[in-house]
């Protein structure tokens, strides 16, 4: 076994004072965010998503390594009040912001948590890895703990949805509907049609930008039919 020093990977290190922002944001949104889960453990959470990847190799995290955090987390969004992103992820959480009642992922704890923070561990140390973690692109290592979480909370969160769905995609690129992101690789396919009636998708446009109708493209049709062929009925909205 060779072991890699902790400076060797391609992407940031773990965001400073991790501990001190994860506690704090986790004590904003239980404390005054939604008061009604105010008797939630932060320490007790911390310590659990720290165990996920504390003292492990960084390119060998798992789904069940996180299965402890997530059973902290019980708290579903209500039904008809989940919104995706794919690319548009400033706009999603604006409009969610301003609207108050439906929520993406990072409108919940554990996405509010970890929301553009970096994260990783080392075999040799119980602490984070502040010199550099693995890039999930550049490093060749899908499995890492950053790219492991999103993908165990974005599945457990598509899930729990109810009801109509709504998915926020970007219209000013060519493909508003990639199928290897994690709204199309995870969320999509994780949603459950005997709970989710409907999937409606807003596809923006970027203002100034060339008006265009991406509801009828060929990205949004392969939306449609994934949709359609899990017996989710589709409608699709420009410009919503
Ligand atoms: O619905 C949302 C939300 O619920 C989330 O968890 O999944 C959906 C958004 O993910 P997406 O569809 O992949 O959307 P994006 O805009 O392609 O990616 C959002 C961010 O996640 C980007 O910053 C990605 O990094 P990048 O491409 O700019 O370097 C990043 N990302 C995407 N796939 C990733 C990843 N980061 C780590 N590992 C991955 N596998």
């Amino acid at each position: 076994v060779r072991w890699r020093s902790p400076l060797e990977w391609n992407g940031e290190g773990t965001t400073k004072h991790f501990s001190e922002i994860f506690l704090g944001r986790c004590f904003v949104y239980t404390q005054i965010i939604r008061p009604e889960l105010r008797n939630k453990d932060c320490t007790q959470i911390m310590a659990a998503f720290k165990g996920a990847f504390i003292s492990k190799n960084p390119c060998s995290i798992t789904k069940e390594d996180y299965q402890p955090l997530i059973q902290l987390d019980t708290k579903a969004v209500p039904c008809n009040k989940t919104l995706f992103w794919s690319k548009s992820k400033d706009l999603a959480h604006q409009y969610t912001w301003v609207h108050g009642n439906i929520f993406t992922l990072e409108d919940t704890l554990l996405g509010y948590i970890a929301d553009d923070l970096t994260w990783c561990g080392d075999p040799s140390t119980s602490e984070v890895n502040e010199q550099s973690c693995p890039h999930w692109k550049k490093d060749n290592c899908p499995n890492n703990a950053a790219s492991v979480f999103w993908k165990v909370v974005s599945q457990k969160f598509a899930e729990a949805a109810c009801g109509v769905v709504q998915v926020m995609l970007n219209g000013s690129l060519s493909e508003p509907f990639y199928r290897n992101s994690t709204f199309g690789s995870v969320e999509l396919l994780n949603l459950n049609p005997r709970k989710v009636h409907t999937l409606q998708a807003w596809v923006m446009h970027d203002i100034g930008g060339a008006t265009s109708n991406s509801c009828s493209g060929s990205s949004l049709n392969e939306l449609k039919l994934i949709a359609m062929s899990r017996n989710i009925t589709f409608v699709c909205q420009d410009n919503y």
